[in-house]
Parts: C-alpha cells; structure tokens; sequence
C-alpha cells in the first residue's frame, strides 16, 4: 500500500524528536551513563510502594524498584512489557495477516494510546486535510465526529440498519468515483471509513461477518483504511465473538482501535492502537510532542494485573462482563416494554451499552430530553449529538443500561413516556 497517500500534510511533516530517542535507548541499557535525558530523579518521588487488591481478594504489590520505574517517564509507544503482552493478545483474538508482513509491507504494529478517544484524534490528525472526504457510519458516537468535524473534512454519511452499515448503500455512495483513480495521486476518494463494528455508539447494531467481508472487499476496490473503532469488542452478548476487519487486513489498511476502559478502568486512560507500522509509526511521532507518553504508572498496573490473569483470566473477566451487560440490557428493555410500547421503536442491542429509542411523533428530542426529561429527573442524550450535522433534528434519543439498575431504568422510562405523552 502507499501510505504516504493517506497522510496529511501536518503529519508528514512530524519528524522523530531526538530527544525523546537518546532518553530512551539509554533508559534500556543500565551500563550507559545517562546525562542525556531530562529525567527527575525517582528516589524523591514520594511514593514508595503499593498494594492493591483485586476482585478476588488477593493483592498486586508494587515493590520500591517497581514504583520508581512506574513514576519514571518511559517510552512513547508503550512500556515495552505490555507491549509485547498486547500484540501477543491481538494475534490470539484476530491472528491478523499483517502480523507476517514486513514493516514497509504494513506489519502490524501497537502503540499504548490514552484511551480511544487519544487513539481516534490522532488518527484524524494523521490523515485528515481540509476537504478531504472520508465516510463515517450514521448514526455514530460523538466524540468521534466532534473531533473530525474542526478538520474541516467532508463527511458523508453511510446509512445503517439493525445490523450496521448497509453495504449496498456505501457501494452506492462510492459510485460517485472510480475505482481505477485509487491509483492516482490527490484522487479525492474517501481517505477512509469510520466505523464502530460491535454494539455502535449509539445505535447498539453490530455488523454480520457477510457485511464486513463487503465492507473489506469495497476498501481494496476504492483503496480507503477503515478504522475500526471497537470498544464493547469484548461486550458482545454472543457467545462466539464476530471476525473483526483486523482479522481479514490482508492489505494492511484497517487501524483498529481497543480500550481498557470499559472493561478495567475508565479512569486510568488506557487503550491500544492497532495498525500497519507506516502509520503507527506517524501516530507515535504525535504522542512524542503531544502526551509524550500514557501514564507509566497506569501502564504498570494494568500489566501487573495482566501478567496475574493470564489471556484466560482476562477473557474470564470479560466473559463475566458481558453476561452483567447483557442482564442490564435485558432489564432496559422489559422498562421499554413497559413504558414505551406505541410511543417509541427500538432495535434489541447484540453488545454494548446502548439503547437507540426512536420517539414516534417527534421531529427533534433536543429540546424534550435537555428541559422537559431533565426536569423530571432523567438524563438521556439526544439523538442529534450523533449526527454528522450537529444541528440536523433527529427523533432518537440515547439511553445507556450500563449504570442505572433496573429499578431506576423503570422509573426512567416510566418519567420518558410522560414527557413524550406531554410533548407529543
Ligand atoms: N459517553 C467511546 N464513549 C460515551 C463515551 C464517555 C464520559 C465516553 C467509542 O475511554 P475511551 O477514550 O477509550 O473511549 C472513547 C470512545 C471511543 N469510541 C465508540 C466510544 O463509545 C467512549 C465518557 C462521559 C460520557 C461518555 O457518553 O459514549
């Protein structure tokens, strides 16, 4: 593939930061005599050691060594631990193709992000130029399309249904173009697809294997990436976990995004990126002069908890997981049943946290959910914070059953349908 296409011109113009690389490779071998690196000295950090227990009872210590190292900067792309914990785990879920590659060839490649939401704007800023096209599914989350949207793309839209992406639509979109100007320079295709393949923020679809083998198969004809952007990868209420679009890169163009927050910590920040080495490489080049690097002292702990659990441990925890979510779900929608029938439409969610509920009768929830359901003590979020056009009305509104218990979820939709009841 020919990265360099792909790249804006702010990310082709990053270059490696020496001073970030001379702190490093002194850092990993104790008989060099650093005086090169602006590190602090550890043996006044005032933190000494930690304990802390886990689920089980049983307690992860952190020893004085291992406390200096996790208040110590450290290497941009990941400490190198969980690193190699991380790529073994990816080639476990998705034995992906590229993980044989050579590094120019696309080689996958993982770096530590801040969560995916860090992941998700620097991928952005590595590929997006003003006027750029790029495709993103419709509805979809947020945070995604608030930091796309001040780059100053043009983002269209892909239509879905209940299972996702609707292949055929996006095939109609990108007969706009033609297939043999993927190999001219400055073609104006989309540079990529945005998608949120298991359990979408909002609309809790998730596309069928048949449709991402579509979705693959329409890439390599208009040679887009796709970025897969999978948080509830791990909360899906099936028990046998779809292909991801990772597993089927043959070419080297899909940049997966994973992240611990939904299912070890919100709070400490951390995900991972998955990509093809050209490009990982750019992200990396950001976090250089941006973050520098996630935090040690998170990247510590989750490692230690790792290492305790084993892959197996980990897929317990999350299988455990799941079963919660899908119990909350269910609970989410015996309240919709209840409340809801003939006033609203929902899909049943396959994985996630989200509910998407079409209010019937409503040309826009905006204003319905931020005063009218507010006041009677709901907070829900309106359907228009998910489209691409932050200001086009939209008759959905977004609840979420990963929090509330079913006590309160009932006498959510309970104060929804007496709110919809008035508006309507
Ligand atoms: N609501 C998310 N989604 C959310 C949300 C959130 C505070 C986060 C998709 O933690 P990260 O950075 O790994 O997650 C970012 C992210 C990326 N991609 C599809 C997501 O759903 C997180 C945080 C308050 C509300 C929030 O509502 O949906």
């Amino acid at each position: 593939m020919n990265y360099s296409r792909f790249l804006s011109v702010v990310s082709a113009a990053r270059e490696q930061n020496l001073l970030r690389l001379t702190s490093s490779v002194a850092q990993k071998n104790p008989s060099i005599i650093m005086i090169s690196g602006g590190l602090p000295s550890p043996n006044y950090f005032p933190f000494k050691t930690a304990s802390f227990t886990i689920e089980d009872g049983t307690t992860l210590e952190i020893g004085e060594a291992l406390m200096k190292r996790a208040l110590q900067y450290s290497d941009t792309q990941g400490i190198p631990e969980l690193l190699s914990w991380l790529k073994d785990l990816q080639r476990t879920l998705h034995n992906p193709p590229t993980a044989k590659y050579s590094p120019d060839q696309g080689q996958m490649e993982i770096c530590v992000t801040i969560g995916s939401q860090d992941a998700l704007s620097k991928v952005f800023d590595m590929l997006v130029n003003p006027g750029d096209n790029v495709l993103s599914e419709d509805p979809s989350y947020s945070g995604a399309l608030s930091a796309l949207k001040p780059l100053g793309c043009n983002i269209i839209k892909v239509p879905s249904d209940k299972h996702g992406i609707i292949p055929k639509a996006l095939e109609e979109i990108l007969s706009r173009w033609r297939p043999e100007d993927a190999k001219k320079l400055n073609n104006n295709l989309p540079k990529f697809l945005y998608t949120i393949p298991n359990g979408s923020n909002p609309a809790g679809t998730s596309l069928t294997t048949e449709r991402k083998e579509k979705i693959y198969q329409l890439a390599r004809c208009y040679d887009f990436l796709i970025i897969e952007d999978d948080p509830y990868y791990f909360l899906q209420f099936e028990k046998t976990k779809a292909p991801t679009f990772l597993s089927m890169d043959v070419d080297g163009r899909v940049i997966r995004c994973d992240t611990f927050s939904k299912i070890i910590s919100a709070g400490l920040r951390l995900g991972f990126l998955t990509g093809p080495k050209p490009l990982t490489d750019r992200i990396i080049l950001h976090m250089q002069i941006s973050t520098m690097h996630p935090s040690t002292f998170a990247q510590i702990l989750v490692l230690e908890l790792l290492r305790k659990w084993g892959k197996k441990g980990l897929l317990e925890h999350t299988d455990r997981l799941a079963e919660f979510y899908r119990t909350q779900r269910d609970a989410m929608l015996a309240a919709a049943d209840k409340w809801l029938k003939g006033l609203a439409d929902w899909y049943v969610p396959t994985a996630g946290l989200f509910l998407w509920i079409k209010i019937k009768g409503i040309s826009d929830t905006c204003q319905m959910i931020m005063e009218n359901a507010l006041e009677r003590g709901v907070s829900l979020v309106p359907g228009r914070s998910f489209s691409t056009d932050g200001s086009a009305p939209s008759s959905y509104v977004r609840a979420s059953y990963s929090f509330a218990s079913p006590d309160q979820m009932d006498q959510a939709f309970q104060a929804l349908a007496e709110v919809i009841k008035e508006v309507v």
